[in-house]
């Protein structure tokens, strides 16, 4: 074999070594990290104080007007459910239903809005409107 062509396989076989070795390291390299696809995570729909369905069994109604809860006091039995609706003129005053040792409460709502809430056991329901000083009610279940 001559020199020359001794000296171009060697060439050739360095060659081929490196583009091999160039292979390998692409193979060993890691890739570029993907950013983990993180979807946002769906919003809470808000608590609304108006009813979405009627509720089941017997249902009595308290309006608010005025400031006031008409009427301030209802008597019902167990499992009825007491539906506040605002019915104030001024579409932007809002009250809300707050029982007056603080176990239940609405959030404020507005004229045309409601908040209902099912009695099961007997007792005396007071509540009141935060908002309006002396605006208050009861409820008695018996
Ligand atoms: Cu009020």
């Amino acid at each position: 074999m001559p020199a020359w062509t001794r000296a171009r396989a060697l060439i050739l076989i360095l060659a081929l070594a490196s583009v091999t070795a160039g292979a390998l390291n692409a193979q060993e390299t890691p890739g570029p990290e993907l950013p983990a696809t993180q979807s946002e995570p769906e919003p809470l729909p808000e608590p609304s104080p108006t009813p979405v369905t009627e509720p089941e069994g017997p249902s009595v109604s308290v309006r608010l007007r005025s400031n006031r809860f008409m009427p301030a006091i209802v008597r019902i039995a167990p499992g009825t459910t007491v539906i506040w609706t605002s019915e104030e003129p001024e579409p932007d005053l809002e009250h809300n239903v707050i029982a007056r040792d603080y176990r239940w409460a609405s959030s404020n709502f507005v004229a045309g809005e409601s908040y209902q809430r099912r009695f099961t056991l007997p007792g005396e329901y007071r509540y009141f409107c935060d908002l309006h000083g002396g605006m208050a009610g009861r409820v008695t279940v018996e």
